[in-house]
């Protein structure tokens, strides 16, 4: 997080996190469809013609709140590719909050549990903790044959403490289920830690609610 207080300015860090092909750089296309295009800047990725993220994908948002706030989401990927632990490394530095993009299909099963422990050993490296981050896991690609079940789903969620979600990025469902549960959870840890609410005069509802009139699909009368 970086706050100027005297232009009541604040830049929040969101990392998009998970195994090779997993569905992160979709989640952010998606986003960046949602997003009215002047709190929205430019998508900016960096592919190999075969479209796997060679370094990172960044989206920023922006917007202010009733309170004259102007609030920054700076949201990135990380290269997937198990290559790549080094950029996952360095995306991560900094980050507020970590949305965990698992793939369903029961052949990802071990990739998903690496790339988990993988986050957690790149945290750690960046003086950071799984336990005090705020994450959210999104099960992606439910519209796939041999995926793992519902039941399978709920079972784990019930067990884990991040919230999860179900998702079909490339159809942009969930998506936004995903983003705004990590931004609230966020925002919620950082008031927490920093006192937010009471040096910006803004609530988590108030902030929520500046973030949610921006988004295209909500302001046209509901979620897709
Ligand atoms: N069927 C299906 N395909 C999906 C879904 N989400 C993403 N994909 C596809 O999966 C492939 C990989 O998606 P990306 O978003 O590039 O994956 P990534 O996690 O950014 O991959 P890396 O950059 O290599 O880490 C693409 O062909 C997407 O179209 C989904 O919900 N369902
Ligand atoms: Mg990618």
């Amino acid at each position: 997080m970086q706050v100027d207080f005297a232009q009541r300015e604040l830049t929040i860090k969101l990392v998009y996190y998970g195994p090779a092909l997993s569905g992160k750089t979709t989640n952010l296309q998606q986003i960046h469809g949602f997003v009215s295009p002047v709190s929205c800047g430019r998508l900016m990725t960096l592919d190999t013609r075969d479209d796997r993220t060679l370094f990172f994908d960044l989206l920023p948002l922006q917007f202010r709140s009733d309170t004259g706030l102007h609030l920054r989401l700076k949201l990135f990927t990380v290269p997937g590719q198990v290559m790549h632990t080094a950029t996952r490394r360095l995306v991560l530095s900094n980050a507020d909050g970590v949305a965990f993009i698992a793939d369903s299909q029961l052949s990802e099963t071990r990739n998903n549990a690496s790339s988990f422990v993988d986050l957690r050993e790149n945290l750690r490296q960046n003086g950071l903790a799984i336990e005090t981050m705020p994450v959210v896991v999104q099960f992606n690609k439910r519209d796939l044959a041999g995926v793992r079940s519902d039941a399978e789903i709920d079972d784990l969620a019930a067990r884990g403490r991040e919230p999860v979600y179900r998702a079909i990025a490339t159809q942009g469902v969930g998506v936004l289920e995903t983003f705004l549960g990590l931004t609230e959870l966020t925002w919620t840890s950082l008031d927490h830690h920093h006192d937010l609410g009471s040096k910006f005069g803004i609530s988590a509802a108030a902030f929520m609610l500046s973030l949610t009139r921006h988004l295209r699909v909500l302001g046209d009368g509901g979620h897709r």
